[in-house]
């Protein structure tokens, strides 16, 4: 596609809704000194989009996954059930009394809660849980209709925690908050970072290079995936945030020597908290596709340095390759010379093109959903953001060096040194991976879809449970990358496989014959 099939696509808006549409479209092109997108902005009222409210984002995928705490939606029985599950960040348990993520708790909310108020059911529905299940936390989320009709959810909860003696904390993450479900995750990192970190009583890791996994949600298994190889690899993880997370785990997060940032959209800022905090560095990882893998582990050695830790980083390294690469192979032979679409949350978007590449499969249109100019164009832009209505309606969380926690984990020279080799505290964003020529699209919306489908014909289109079926519909095989339909995992080594054959048999289904799609 060049500009001027891009503009004859837009030309079919109303005039005000294609200047604005125009600036989350652009055609990658390297010899521009840059290319600004505009995102995380309203989607304007009427388009049909793919995005999510800050409480899905909150409640439904940074708290959602914390297996030990009972997570009650105050609000309308609709918005728990759609946060019931559906994303499949998985956990498991020692104790199977403290293990959570199967239920749905809710205070139903009728008409006469609306009219009346919701705070005696919610302060009934607490003693109803601490009798039933005794969870080590608490995590109440706020929907639309309870911020609405302005029930006073913190004091809820702070007198609940009086009486009960467990932490108990409200999150204000009434649907309507953000543009996306973005807002939603800034509010669960303020709470979880102001709340659960740093609340337990460890003053050191129980083990060798003790580190956080950021921004992992477990999602068909992932983090299993991960945390396989670097405990074989010798690291010691302290918390996953979130999946198969715990409050037991997360509040003695502030021991690690690094934390890893697998999502940089959903958790940047509980990492850069952390940093200020207690002195602890980030690193952006990718455990999406082989050579990703293989790229993070490489980083993360260099970052603790120690030649023991390199050498059997490399031996891990080749031996899952000698394992997976003939296997990968067979694959690659179906899926070589296809094209995809990619257009996802705030991270994978990006993330899978590495791995749809080793598959021999192009990416020549990805997006976000919620993302941030930064995710698009690198941390660089930060300070270009200008922070509109919106975006200043979440506080952001000033926090200070802990008096008795803080301390640096490598000195200033090492970190300026170790800055020109590895993505210490950056992320260069996903357009500078992106080909010249390639499309890329801030909250794609249906309109758009079909219209790119039309244009670019894609072989495979992958997205979330939105758009899923009207792709398929279209004769196009479409893989849902926030939930991976009932697969996974889909990271580190084993997850490449998984992901492999899953794309290589959605090339290969019959069923295709049988669709005709709106062209033909
Ligand atoms: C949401 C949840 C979502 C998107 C799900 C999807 C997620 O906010 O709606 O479109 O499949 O990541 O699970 O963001």
């Amino acid at each position: 596609i060049n500009q001027k099939v891009l503009e004859e696509l837009l030309n079919q808006y109303p005039s005000k809704v294609k200047r604005n549409r125009k600036k989350h479209i652009i055609i990658k092109d390297s010899a521009l000194a840059r290319q600004e997108i505009e995102a995380n902005t309203r989607t304007i009222p009427g388009i049909i989009t793919n995005r999510g409210c800050a409480f899905a984002g909150c409640k439904g995928v940074v708290l959602g996954p914390l297996k030990d705490v009972i997570h009650i939606v105050h609000g309308p029985i609709g918005c728990a059930f759609y946060t019931w599950g559906a994303r499949r960040n998985k956990a498991k348990s020692e104790d199977p009394t403290k293990n959570f993520i199967n239920y749905c708790v809710s205070t139903d909310m009728q008409e006469s809660d609306i009219v009346f108020g919701g705070e005696k059911k919610l302060a009934r529905m607490i003693d109803e849980v601490m009798e039933i299940f005794k969870p080590n936390a608490i995590f109440i989320s706020a929907t639309c209709p309870v911020g609405l009709i302005g029930d006073d959810l913190q004091a809820v909860a702070k007198a609940a925690q009086e009486k009960h003696g467990i932490p108990i904390l409200a999150f204000n993450c009434e649907g309507y908050k953000g543009v996306s479900q973005s807002a939603g995750h800034h509010i669960a990192n303020n709470g979880l970072m102001e709340g659960v970190i740093g609340q337990g009583d460890w003053e050191e890791a129980p083990g060798k290079y003790p580190i956080n996994i950021l921004g992992e949600y477990n999602i068909g298994g992932d983090s299993w995936e991960v945390e396989r190889i670097l405990k074989e690899i010798g690291y010691t993880v302290i918390a996953v945030m979130t999946g198969d997370g715990s409050y037991e785990e997360l509040k003695n997060a502030h021991v690690a020597e690094l934390n890893l940032v697998q999502c940089h959209r959903s958790i940047n800022y509980i990492a850069d908290m952390l940093e200020t905090k207690y002195g602890t560095p980030w690193l952006k990882v990718n455990f999406i596709g082989v050579q990703a893998t293989i790229d993070s582990l490489r980083n993360m050695a260099l970052y603790f340095g120690d030649p023991a830790l390199i050498q059997k980083t490399e031996e891990v390294i080749a031996r899952e390759l000698a394992r997976v690469e003939p296997i990968l192979g067979q694959y690659k032979k179906i899926c070589q010379g296809k094209t995809a679409f990619c257009f996802v949350g705030g991270s994978r978007g990006h993330h899978y093109q590495g791995l749809y590449a080793e598959l021999g499969i192009e990416t020549v249109l990805a997006g976000y959903e919620f993302a941030h100019r930064d995710d698009y164009e690198g941390r660089d832009v930060i300070p270009e953001i200008k922070l509109d209505a919106d975006t200043k309606n979440i506080p952001d969380l000033h926090v200070t060096p802990d008096e008795r926690r803080f301390r640096l984990k490598i000195s200033p020279e090492r970190m300026e040194e170790l800055k020109k080799k590895i993505p210490l505290r950056n992320y260069k964003g996903m357009n500078i991976e992106m080909k010249d020529g390639s499309i890329i699209v801030d909250d794609l919306n249906h309109f758009e879809t079909e219209e790119f489908i039309r244009l670019l014909k894609p072989d495979i289109f992958s997205s979330g449970i939105k758009d899923k079926y009207v792709v398929q519909k279209m004769g196009i095989p479409s893989k849902q990358l926030h939930s991976y339909d009932y697969s996974g995992p889909y990271a580190g080594f084993n997850g490449a496989v998984n992901f492999a054959r899953d794309i290589a048999m959605a090339f290969t289904s019959p069923t295709w014959n049988f669709i005709t799609p709106p062209w033909k």
